[in-house]
């Protein structure tokens, strides 16, 4: 402790208080195998093997970006239960946007806009926890991001081009969806597992029968948004992911004890990663084998039970957590949680796998200790692997091939360094990881405690995504980022293949509901200043911005009404924003160059309402405004 000051001493007696009960009380659960194991005992904890007598190799990255200077990688952040996504430029860590998903952003008015309100359904919250961006060939194409809703069990997707929420499903039959992932040979289907089991179809039966509960795998095609099927199991579903090739997806499993109680979800040893065979399951519901769940016509695979040609369960460790396919392709790092190892599965084994040639679990090729509470695992493209290592607070590297050596007998340690993290990392991913461009320049570990790492501000303190230059041969600290509630998940993106456009296209989902609308009242958007009548108590404002002056400078309507709103933006020059903001009647959003928004509220107590520009779009800015007459 460098602090001499008594009360930051306090306030790390309690984090460290908060640390060791942390590690407490997934000991108390985490039985034998974790009790054996040591922790780690701070600073770069590398291992020695044999390859460690070379010289640590020069680091070349470069973490500081100078002021005006821009970043080198897109970082598509979670925002956890914020239900947003945040894009952060790596390496400066930088916070560029937020982009409002499930919850209510008060900034743009997504959740009150007319488009944002047909796709949230009522809802104002959401708990994202994963992002991934669509693919083309294994990697990035620069489309679509899609993040999960676990609180609502929904998936949404956002328009790379406009960096905007363009569809929001609900997936049925489902709750608690947690781990998602996007096929990678294309933009094809979208995995789903739900991690919560209940009675299906959920109506009231079996309530108090867990051994009836199952849980789902759905698929959702990416680029229309519509759920394709869903394949129903025992146990938990936990985090998800996909090969290469579009043959599988992945399924941690923990829970197959079916327990309902803490203590009975870790009873047992062993678990499962659950390997669904995609063109058997798409062969039976082509084939009708399928059934359907309540009121949801989406068609169903019972598969529960017994390994069979639709899924197969490799015995993994303990409560698996992270699912984590290598750039190469050929293998499944599951992470252990509450056992201390990775569980690497040879996917080329698998179509023996399902043949019945080889058992499940002769699929596995190595199992190396990695540390204490393993969770996800990165990778950087030259044969390593990053593991984020919950209760002991590190990142692990180690070296894929030198853990199959080892599994096979040979004498060789495949770790290569453990280094401290601050504090409590949960996800990992480092630059390009999750395509077969992995190029080992950063890693980020989300931390989901920053204890004392940054000035006391209050009950809840800011989480920690800690950036590391992994470009040499040694992990290497490079930056602390604070950040609010909970980022569960990161992508690292390179920026030559994310190209968002400045000026708003005008050809998404919301474009069609405006040009219905203006078709239906003889209006042209880009144009026209027009009060309509939509018959009694209902009226239509359409109306035009240009800075620094809205189109109409008043209208006129009755207490009670209903006003719809709708603001076009007719200014062509990027980043020339407007809203529209009116007093006592909580309207306020924002309205993009070359955009149109609406919003639709009700009229208040006879009055004179000024209307206004609530974003800065000119020296006249507070100026721009108007009236609006109630009678
Ligand atoms: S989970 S800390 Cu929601 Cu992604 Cu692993
Ligand atoms: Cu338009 Cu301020």
């Amino acid at each position: 402790m460098k602090s001499s000051s008594k009360a930051k001493q306090n306030n790390s007696d309690q984090a460290l208080g908060r640390r060791r009960f942390l590690t407490g009380v997934s000991m108390a659960g985490g039985g034998a195998a974790l009790g054996a194991m040591t922790g780690c005992d701070g600073g770069d904890n590398s291992a020695k093997n044999g390859k460690s007598g070379n010289a640590p190799k020069a680091h070349a990255n470069k973490a500081e970006v100078a002021p005006g200077k821009l970043d080198d990688y897109y970082g598509f952040w979670s925002g956890g239960q914020s239900g947003e996504i945040r894009i952060v430029g790596i390496p400066s860590m930088r916070e560029l946007k937020r982009i409002p998903v499930f919850n209510r952003d008060a900034a743009t008015g997504w959740g009150a806009t007319d488009f944002s309100k047909q796709l949230l359904k009522g809802t104002q919250s959401g708990d994202t926890h994963h992002v991934h961006l669509s693919y083309d060939k294994g990697t990035y194409d620069g489309r679509y991001v899609f993040v999960n809703d676990k609180s609502q069990a929904r998936l949404a997707r956002v328009n790379i081009k406009t960096m905007e929420t363009d569809k929001i499903i609900d997936i049925p039959n489902a709750q608690g969806t947690h781990g998602i992932f996007p096929q990678r040979h294309k933009t094809g289907l979208v995995f789903c597992n739900s991690e919560f089991r209940t009675p299906l179809p959920n109506d009231g039966r079996d309530l108090d029968d867990p051994k009836k509960y199952a849980a789902l795998h759905t698929a959702i095609d990416g680029e229309t948004m519509e759920v394709k099927w869903q394949v129903m199991v025992e146990g938990n579903l936990d985090l998800c992911a996909t090969d290469y090739k579009g043959l599988y997806s992945f399924a941690t499993c923990y829970n197959s004890e079916g327990a309902v109680t803490l203590e009975g979800m870790m009873a047992s040893d062993q678990d499962y990663c659950y390997v669904f065979n995609l063109a058997n399951i798409e062969k039976a519901v082509k084939g009708g084998k399928s059934i359907t769940l309540g009121d949801s016509p989406v068609p169903v695979i019972d598969a529960r039970g017994e390994n069979s040609e639709f899924v197969t369960r490799v015995p993994v460790p303990k409560s698996p957590h992270g699912v984590n396919i290598d750039p190469t392709g050929k293998y499944a790092i599951c992470s252990g949680k509450l056992s201390p190892t990775c569980t690497v599965i040879a996917i080329d084994k698998l179509a023996e796998v399902f043949s019945g040639k080889i058992k499940p679990r002769d699929s596995v090729v190595a199992e190396p200790e990695v540390g204490l509470g393993p969770l996800h695992t990165a990778f950087d493209g030259k044969g390593n692997a990053y593991t984020s290592i919950f209760l002991d607070s590190v990142m692990t590297k180690w070296n894929i091939a030198d853990a199959l050596k080892q599994f096979k007998g040979e004498d060789v340690n495949p770790i290569l360094q453990k280094i401290d993290v601050h504090y409590q990392v949960g996800h990992t991913n480092a630059s390009m990881s999750e395509t077969k461009d992995a190029d080992g320049k950063w890693l980020v570990a989300l931390c989901k405690f920053s204890k004392d790492r940054f000035l006391n501000v209050g009950c809840l303190h800011p989480e920690n995504d800690q950036l590391f230059d992994i470009s040499g041969e040694k992990m290497k600290l490079v930056h602390d980022g604070p950040t609010f509630p909970e980022p569960h998940d990161a992508v690292i993106v390179k920026s030559d293949l994310i190209h968002p456009t400045s000026i708003q296209p005008r050809t998404d989902d919301r474009f069609k509901m405006y040009a219905d609308w203006a078709k239906e009242d003889g209006v042209n958007l880009m144009k026209d200043n027009k009060v309509i009548a939509k018959g009694p108590g209902k009226v239509r404002v359409y109306m035009t911005s240009m800075a620094p002056k809205f189109g109409m400078n008043e209208f006129q309507v009755k207490s009670g009404d209903e006003v719809q709103v709708i603001i076009t933006n007719q200014d062509n020059v990027e980043d020339l924003s407007h809203g529209f903001c009116v007093p006592q009647h909580d309207v306020n959003f924002l309205v993009n160059a070359q955009d149109t928004q609406s919003y639709t509220f009700v009229a208040g107590k006879p009055g004179l309402y000024w209307y206004y520009c609530p974003w800065f779009c000119h020296a006249l800015h507070l100026e721009m405004r108007g009236r609006m007459m109630v009678s």
